[in-house]
């Protein structure tokens, strides 16, 4: 049988059954359950928990991990237990480098979007941060859209303002939202609706919240940040793909702030800054880096103001492997 895996859970893989292909769900039907189409295979919807087969785990070693959002196909022994058999081409994936940038980290698979969640403010937000996330978005090749959470924390309303203004003259939809005040949760339930989304971001910033402020049944896990910073753990655990009630995807994951990029060619990294695209044509050479050639469309843009100085110094960094 096919499957969706939902989580991993020490060495177990939680599996809904069911073969709908995850490219079709974009069209989901309002309050379609999965798994109860006619003519669907006997024990769709159902969820089993299964064990890697052996040769599957040897090939996984490599940080090429089964994760959150594969699609599998699972079978049952005699004795019930299940097995992940095989593990099906990914038409996408969220991949950035993990601790040490040794390795890749396989985030969540076969997605649609990214949401990068950040707070206005505990924890504060970092503008250098939302670059890295949304240049990882980008470089995955995956839609990225920002949501700026606890709206009703900015001190400063101009501070918050300033940074929807910045995003979405860059082309980007960006939602303030406040789960305390119930600000922007509409437009984000429609986009959490469409397909398979990513919610990432830091820790603390209210990703799991908002999930439960869309959907209550879910009954995520939310923590303290000042319980978190002492104990330095996440509140989310593990990557874990949930099924919006009104259709839709979404994988919550344990936040992260160290954004590295894996596996990208920095001649492609400029494409990973939608705002260097229409001028990269007036640079002088071809395949300009942006960082030190003369005759630079980019690099005068900059000393023009009308690319942003923190978004060009967010490209500097990444370009240079920080
Ligand atoms: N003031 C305010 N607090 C919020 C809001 N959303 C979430 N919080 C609080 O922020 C804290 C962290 O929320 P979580 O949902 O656990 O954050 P998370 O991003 O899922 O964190 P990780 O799972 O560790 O990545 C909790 O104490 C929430 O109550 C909001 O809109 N406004
Ligand atoms: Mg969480
Ligand atoms: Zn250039």
């Amino acid at each position: 049988m096919e499957g969706v895996v939902l989580e991993s859970i020490g060495g177990v893989y939680r599996v809904l059954l069911g073969s709908d292909d995850p490219g079709e769900e974009r069209g989901e039907r309002p309050g379609e359950v999965p798994g109860e189409e006619p003519g669907e295979e006997p024990g769709a919807g159902r969820m089993v928990d299964a064990f890697l087969r052996g040769r599957l785990k040897q090939e996984r070693r490599t940080g090429d991990r089964v994760v959150a959002g594969d699609r599998v196909r699972v079978g049952q022994g005699e004795d019930g237990t299940w097995t992940v058999e095989e593990v099906f081409q990914r038409r996408s994936e969220l991949v950035r480098a993990g601790p040490g940038g040794h390795r890749p980290k396989v985030v969540a698979a076969n997605l649609d979007r990214v949401v990068v969640v950040v707070s206005a403010d505990h924890p504060p937000l970092r503008r250098e941060q939302v670059d890295r996330f949304l240049a990882l978005a980008e470089t995955c090749g995956l839609e990225g859209v920002l949501v700026v959470n606890k709206a009703d924390l900015a001190g400063d309303a101009g501070a918050l303002a300033e940074v929807v203004e910045l995003y979405r003259g860059i082309g980007y939809t960006v939602l303030p939202t406040s789960v305390m005040t119930g600000e922007g949760l509409e437009p984000f339930g429609r986009i959490l609706h469409q397909g398979i989304n990513a919610l990432v971001g830091p820790s603390g910033v209210g990703k799991s919240s908002l999930l439960n402020a869309l959907a209550p049944g879910l009954s995520l896990r939310v923590g303290e940040v000042t319980a978190r910073l002492k104990s330095g753990r996440h509140t989310t655990v593990g990557a874990r793909l949930l099924l919006l009630p009104g259709g839709g995807k979404v994988v919550d994951t344990p936040g992260f702030s160290d954004v590295g990029l894996w596996g990208v060619d920095p001649a492609a990294l400029p494409e990973a800054f939608r705002e260097f695209q229409s001028l990269a044509e007036a640079c002088r050479f071809r395949g300009c880096s942006h960082v030190h050639e003369p005759q630079c469309a980019v690099q005068a843009a900059v000393e023009e103001g009308k690319i942003d100085r923190g978004r060009y110094q967010s490209y500097l960094d990444l370009q240079a492997g920080d």
